[in-house]
C-alpha cells in the first residue's frame, strides 16, 4: 500500500500543521504548553522535512547521471546558525514567520535559541562555509567532509579584562539539522605495524597489521542553496570504539574499565583544536586528520565501487577532491594506500590517479603555520603512510628535480617532502603540491607570492600547476540574512537577480547621487547601530552613541592581524582629547571582537590591554562621548551578523604579505563599511574594485616590507624618532590603565625588545594619519555615505559563487547539474 503524501507544502497552512505535528508527535509537547526551545526545534523539523527530499532527489540524480562530484576536505565548518539562513534560500521565511504568528509565536525571537555551530577557527572555517552555500546554489554535485566535534572553538569570558575559555557543548540537546547515517559506518586503523607479503601472483604487498580499529559514524547536515532545488550534504565524522566494551572484562567485574577504551576513542572528535594559524605536533591532532581522511576516502571508493564497474583509472572522472589547507593532505598517502596495498595497482597508476583527483588550497604563507609532523611521531601513529611518502619523495627528488637540476643538493634539500634540520619532519605542504594536480592561492597578492616564495622551486618545476582564485563570501547570509533592510532596499531599487549574480549590485552606482536613496541607505545603518548599542550596553555595560562613528575590527586576535597597531592609534587619540579637549573630533566608537589561541601568551596580554585602555577611556569624564572602547566577549558568526551591518569603519590592518586573503573586510563592505587597510591579501583587489577614492589604504607595501627587513628594521629608530608614539607605548606601559606597570612589559617587549616582529611601529605614523583622514570624511555625511553605497555596488567580484564556478571551470572541471521540482 501506498502510504498518502505527507502534507509538505510551502503555504502558511502546511507549515503550521507540520510544526504543530512536529511538537506532538516529535517532541511530546502541547502547542499551550510548549517550551519556546520546542517551538524552535519543531520549526527547524518542519524546514527540514522539506529540505530532505531535495537532497534525496539531488543525490539520487547526482548517482544516476554518473556526473563528477567534489569532495570538499575540511578540519573546520564555521556554519553558525541553519534555520534563518535556510529559511531565506529556501523561501519559505514569509510564510513561516505568517504561520507562526498566527500561532502566537514571534520567528525572529525563536531563531535566537539556536547555539551556534561553531566548528572552526577563523576564516578558513567561515569560507568552506560559504562555499557549502555556493555550491548548492549554483547546482553543483558536492560533498563536504569533516569532523562532528563534541565541542566546538570555546567560548570566551573576560573576567578582570583577561580572556577565560569555556567548552562550549553547541550540540549537547542534540541538533534537529543532523542525521545520523549508521548504514554508512567506517572503520579506521591507526598504529600498528608493517609488514611484507605476496599475493597469489607472487607480488609484494605491504600489509598493515596489529592496528586499532577505530568507527566513524557519519553524520549529515543538509545544505540548503538559493533559490535552487540542489540540496547537497555535509557529512561530519563522530569517532566511536570499535566495540561497546570488552566483554571478557566486563564479565570479570571490571565495569568501568571495560568502557575505558570507549572513551578514549571517543576523545577523537570531542573537541576542536581552538589554533588559529599555528600548532601542530600534537599526537591527537593528527589521529584526528587521519581519522576524518580515512573515513572520507572510504565513503568516496565506496561509493565509485557500487556507482560503476568502471576501472580505476576512471576514478577521477567521477570524484575530485579538493583539500582545504594542508589539515587533510594526509589524504594523498591514503589513497595509495588503497590503490596500491588494497586494490593491487601499480604504483604509477596509482599515482597518477592521485594526482588527477587531489587539488590543494593553500591558505596561508606564515611560516609557523606551515604543518610539519614529526617523523617520529608519524611512524608510530601511520607506519604504512610514512613509508609511501618516502617512496613518493625518492621518486620525485630521483626523477623530476634530478632532471631538471642535476647535481643539485640543495634544490633536492628545499623540494623534499622530509625537512631534515634540526630533526627530521613531514612537510605537509610539500606533500599537497606534489600530490595534486592544482595548488592555488586565496587572493592575487598571495598566490603571487606563493609562486615567488614560499613554493618558488615548485612553481619552477611546474608552473602550470599553480593559479589563484580569490576568495569569496556568499551574499545571502552577509547581505540578505544578516542585514535584510538593505538587501530589501536593493531589491526595490534594482531587481531581484543581484542574489543570483553579484555583478549587478553594479547598477546601484548610479544611486549614490540620489539624496532620496542615500537617506534610505544611511538610515538603515543607523537602524543597525541603535541596535548594536543596545547590545554594547547589555554586554559591555557601556552606552554609547549611535551618531558616533563605529569602527570595528573583528577577527581571529594575532599579532600580524595588529590589534595591537589599532590600540597604539587609540590610546594616542586618548591622550590627545585630553590635551586639547575642544579639537573638532567626531565622536567614535571602537569595537573589538576576538578569540585568542589559549596558549598565545602575547595575544592574551593584547586582549587584557585593549580591556584595560577601554575600562580607562570609557570612565573618563574628560572624555565623554568622544571616545569609548568596547570589546564584546565571544565573537562568533552570530555576533558578526550583528556587528557587520553597523560598522562605518572596517579594520583591515595586517602587516603587508601576512593575510592571505581576508574574508571579514568583503563582508564589511558589502554592508557598506568603509577599509581602512594596508596593501595585503584581497584587500588590494578590494581597492581595485572599489576604486582608490573609496577606500583608506596605508602603510607599507609587501616590497617595502621587504626591502626595511633587508635593511635591518629597528623599532627603537621609529620609537625616539615620533614623540607621540614614544609618549603612547610609554603611557600604556605605565601603570596608568591597570594600577601595575609590570601587566603590560609583555606587549612593550615585543614591539622594542623583540624587533616589532609586525611593524607596528613602521606603520604607526602613516596608520594614525589615515585615521585623520577617515575623521575628516565622516564629518561629510553625503560624501561618507556616497562611498559607503559605492562599496557595496562595486563589491560583487567578492560572491563565493564566483569563486566556486571558477573552483568548478578551473580545477575540478564539474558540471553544473540543476535538480528539478
Ligand atoms: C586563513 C587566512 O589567514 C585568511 O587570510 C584567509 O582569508 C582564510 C581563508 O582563505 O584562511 N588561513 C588560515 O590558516 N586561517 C585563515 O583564516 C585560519
Amino acid at each position: 500500500m501506498t502510504p498518502a503524501p505527507c502534507d509538505l507544502g510551502n503555504s502558511k497552512d502546511s507549515l503550521k500543521n507540520s510544526i504543530i505535528n512536529h511538537l506532538r508527535f516529535t517532541l511530546g509537547a502541547y502547542v499551550e504548553s510548549a517550551s519556546k526551545n520546542d517551538w524552535w526545534v519543531a520549526t527547524c523539523l518542519a524546514i527540514r522535512d522539506r529540505v530532505m527530499d531535495h537532497a534525496t532527489k539531488s543525490r539520487t540524480l547526482h548517482r544516476q547521471s554518473g556526473v563528477r562530484r567534489v569532495h570538499y576536505l575540511s578540519l573546520e565548518y564555521l556554519m553558525g546558525r541553519l534555520l534563518e539562513n535556510n529559511l531565506r534560500n529556501s523561501g519559505l521565511y514569509e510564510s513561516t514567520k505568517a504561520a507562526l504568528g498566527e500561532m502566537g509565536k514571534d520567528l525572529d525571537a525563536l531563531l535566537d535559541c539556536e547555539p551556534d555551530m561553531g566548528l572552526g577557527n577563523g576564516g578558513l572555517g567561515r569560507l568552506a562555509a560559504c562555499f557549502m552555500d555556493s555550491l548548492s546554489t549554483v547546482n553543483l554535485p558536492a560533498i563536504g567532509y569533516g569532523i562532528h566535534y563534541e565541542f566546538g572553538l570555546f567560548r570566551q569570558e573576560f573576567v578582570n579584562g583577561k580572556q577565560v575559555e569555556h567548552p562550549d557543548a553547541w550540540m549537547r540537546d542534540g541538533s534537529p539539522w543532523k542525521i545520523a547515517r549508521p548504514s554508512y559506518r567506517q572503520t579506521v586503523q591507526l598504529y600498528g605495524r608493517v609488514v611484507q607479503k605476496f599475493d597469489d601472483c607472487g607480488h609484494p604487498r605491504s600489509e598493515w597489521v596489529e592496528t586499532k580499529a577505530l568507527l566513524g559514524l557519519p553524520w549529515d547536515i543538509p545544505i540548503v542553496g538559493y533559490d535552487s532545488h540542489t540540496v547537497n550534504v555535509l557529512r561530519l565524522w563522530q569517532a566511536q570504539a570499535d566495540e561497546d566494551f570488552n566483554f571478557q572484562v566486563f564479565n570479570e567485574g571490571s565495569y568501568v574499565e571495560a568502557l575505558r577504551d570507549k572513551a578514549i576513542a571517543e576523545t577523537v572528535s570531542k573537541v576542536l583544536y581552538p589554533n588559529d594559524s599555528t600548532e601542530s605536533g600534537k599526537e591527537l591532532r593528527l589521529v584526528q586528520q587521519y581519522f576524518f581522511v580515512a573515513c572520507s576516502l572510504a565513503d568516496i571508493v565506496r561509493r565509485f565501487k557500487v556507482g560503476y564497474t568502471l576501472p580505476w583509472s576512471e576514478f577521477p572522472s567521477k570524484a575530485a577532491i579538493q583539500l582545504n589547507d594542508t589539515h587533510p593532505a594526509v589524504a594523498i598517502p591514503e589513497l595509495m594506500r588503497i590503490l596500491v596495498d588494497l586494490e593491487g595497482l601499480p604504483w604509477n597508476e596509482a599515482w597518477k590517479i592521485c594526482q588527477e583527483t587531489f587539488a590543494y588550497t593553500n591558505h596561508t604563507l606564515l611560516p609557523e603555520a606551515l604543518e610539519m609532523w614529526s617523523v617520529s611521531l608519524f611512524e608510530r601513529v601511520l607506519p604504512r603512510h610514512l613509508q609511501i611518502i618516502y617512496q613518493i619523495n625518492q621518486l620525485f627528488l630521483e626523477g623530476d628535480v634530478e632532471a631538471k637540476w642535476p647535481g643539485d643538493s640543495e634544490k633536492k634539500r628545499s623540494l623534499s617532502l622530509i625537512e631534515e634540520r634540526g630533526g627530521k619532519y613531514v612537510r605537509m605542504a610539500n606533500l599537497s603540491v606534489l600530490g595534486s594536480h592544482a595548488t592555488n592561492g586565496v587572493a592575487a597578492l598571495h598566490t603571487r607570492l606563493l609562486c615567488e616564495r614560499l613554493f618558488a622551486d615548485f612553481y619552477a618545476l611546474y608552473p602550470d600547476r599553480f593559479l589563484n582564485l580569490t576568495n569569496g563570501i556568499t551574499f545571502r547570509r552577509w547581505l540578505d540574512v544578516c542585514n535584510p533592510q538593505l538587501s530589501a532596499l536593493i531589491t526595490e531599487t534594482i531587481g531581484e537577480s543581484w542574489k543570483k549574480n553579484a555583478d549587478l549590485l553594479r547598477n546601484l552606482d548610479p544611486h549614490a547621487d540620489d539624496p532620496a536613496f542615500r537617506a534610505r541607505y544611511a538610515k538603515i545603518k543607523r537602524d543597525h547601530k541603535v541596535v548594536l548599542a543596545k547590545i554594547i550596553e547589555d554586554e559591555c555595560g557601556v552606552t554609547v552613541s549611535p551618531d558616533a562613528l563605529f569602527d570595528v575590527q573583528i577577527k581571529r586576535l594575532h599579532e600580524y592581524k595588529r590589534q595591537h597597531l589599532n590600540l597604539l592609534n587609540i590610546v594616542t587619540l586618548y591622550r590627545e582629547i585630553l590635551d586639547n579637549p575642544n579639537a573638532d573630533f567626531h565622536p567614535r566608537v571602537f569595537i573589538f571582537g576576538a578569540k585568542a589561541a589559549p596558549g598565545y601568551f602575547l595575544a592574551k596580554n593584547i586582549i587584557h590591554a585593549i580591556n584595560a585602555v577601554a575600562a580607562k577611556v570609557n570612565n573618563d569624564p574628560r572624555v565623554g562621548d568622544k571616545l569609548k572602547v568596547v570589546f564584546l566577549p565571544n565573537y562568533r558568526v552570530s555576533l558578526a551578523e550583528k556587528i557587520i551591518p553597523a560598522s562605518d569603519l572596517s579594520e583591515q590592518i595586517s602587516t603587508a604579505g601576512k593575510e592571505a586573503s581576508g574574508t571579514g573586510n568583503m563582508k564589511l563592505a558589502l554592508n557598506g563599511s568603509l577599509t581602512i587597510g594596508t596593501l595585503d591579501g584581497a584587500n588590494v583587489e578590494i581597492e581595485e574594485e572599489v576604486g582608490s577614492e573609496n577606500i583608506f589604504i596605508f602603510g607599507l607595501t609587501v616590497e617595502e616590507v621587504t626591502e626595511l627587513r633587508a635593511k635591518g628594521y629597528n623599532p627603537w629608530d621609529y620609537y625616539w624618532a615620533n614623540e607621540k608614539l614614544r609618549n603612547t607605548i610609554d603611557w600604556i606601559s605605565s601603570d596608568y590603565f591597570t594600577g601595575n606597570a609590570e601587566e603590560f612589559q609583555p606587549l612593550r617587549r615585543s614591539l622594542l625588545d623583540h624587533g616589532d616582529p609586525y611593524l607596528c611601529l613602521a606603520d604607526y605614523q602613516s596608520y594614525v594619519d589615515a585615521q585623520a583622514k577617515v575623521d575628516a570624511t565622516y564629518k561629510d555625511q553625503d560624501k561618507w555615505v556616497k562611498m559607503a553605497i559605492l562599496n557595496t555596488a562595486r563589491v560583487g567580484k567578492f560572491s563565493s559563487d564566483r569563486t566556486i564556478l571558477q573552483y568548478a571551470e578551473k580545477v575540478w572541471n564539474l558540471p553544473q547539474v540543476p535538480i528539478g521540482e
